[in-house]
């Protein structure tokens, strides 16, 4: 699932002028695509073999994530650096349409350490349960995605990945049967651009085939919405399913988590304790984006 980048596509990468990205309201527009697509294939056959090896970690048989090790770019460009967000923008772009639902934010989003967050949330210094991002969506994102720019300077904040349906087959019927009736519920809902309309409340379970349907859970509700006694149980099932089948790792500077939404749930351990003692520049950052699969359109029946 960690991919690294040939090092003859390393260096031709490096050297690179793709042009600024245009937007065409939330998503990045189509001329942009077509122009990163062409300049990225152009430099070195490697990129095609590079992008077919991520797809198939994306949606291969049992597959569903990969962090795709951008590393010596970022030691070459910068982490920041508007030229390699541009490569990351460009490979991003061979699996969906980049797109930000959030329309007062950037198409990159940062995440990083707020020491008075709710500790369990985007940006907090706590457990981040596992979950799928735009859980109370319509159409959430098929993808998301995480670059990170720094991790935690202290050693913690590991992400941590499950396959959602491997998880369901090991429950009982009677679990996933409560967990495909409309009982569940979590967070807001307002103002958000191309991930349909509010679901709520929504089954976890939809009927789909695995690879097709979402897992539509976070574990996050079980702590923040009132959700009825036997359904809440199950949503706890399967949450400790979960954490009994998830994989773990660092991120490092210049990796690029991209999670098949359909597939794999995500979350991330605690960061290590003593935050506040980190300076604000030199704390985990993590920048993360959106993606529409071409294919599939994803909505609720
Ligand atoms: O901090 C992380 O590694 C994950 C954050 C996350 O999943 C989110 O903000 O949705
Ligand atoms: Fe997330």
């Amino acid at each position: 699932m960690f991919i690294d980048i040939p090092r003859e596509l390393e260096s031709a990468l490096i050297d690179l002028p793709l042009p600024a990205w245009k937007l065409d309201g939330s998503f990045l527009a189509k001329s942009t695509m077509e122009r990163y697509q062409a300049e990225l294939t152009a430099a070195t056959p490697r990129f095609e073999e590079t992008v077919a090896t991520l797809r198939h970690a994306l949606a291969g048989e049992g597959a569903g994530y990969a962090v795709l090790r951008l590393g010596n770019l970022v030691k070459a460009l910068g982490a920041d650096d508007e030229r390699f967000l541009r490569l990351a923008t460009g490979f991003a772009a061979t699996v969906g349409a980049p797109f930000s639902p959030f329309p007062r934010w950037p198409l990159w989003k940062d995440i990083g350490v707020k020491v008075d967050k709710d500790p369990g949330k985007s940006s907090g210094i706590g457990y981040n349960a596992f979950h799928m991002d735009l859980v109370n969506a319509s159409r959430p994102p098929d993808f998301t995605t995480l670059l990170c720019v720094r991790p935690d300077s202290l050693g913690g904040g590991h992400s941590i990945l499950s396959d959602a349906h491997a998880a369901v087959a090991r429950l009982s019927e009677d679990t996933r049967a409560l967990l495909a009736e409309s009982a569940y519920h979590y967070g807001t809902f307002f103002d958000l651009f191309g991930v349909g309309e509010e679901y709520k409340p929504f089954p976890v379970l939809d009927g789909s085939d695995p690879g097709e349907g979402f897992v539509r859970f976070t574990a996050k509700m079980l702590e923040r919405s009132r959700i009825r006694q036997a359904h809440a149980n199950a949503a706890r099932e399967l949450a400790e399913e979960l954490v009994c089948g998830q994989v773990s790792f660092m991120l490092q500077a210049g990796d690029y988590l991209i999670v098949n939404q359909r597939r794999y749930l995500h979350g991330r351990e605690a960061l290590h304790i003593g935050q506040e003692t980190v300076p604000i520049a030199d704390r985990r950052l993590l920048l993360q984006m959106f993606l529409r699969a071409g294919t599939g359109d994803g909505s609720v029946a």
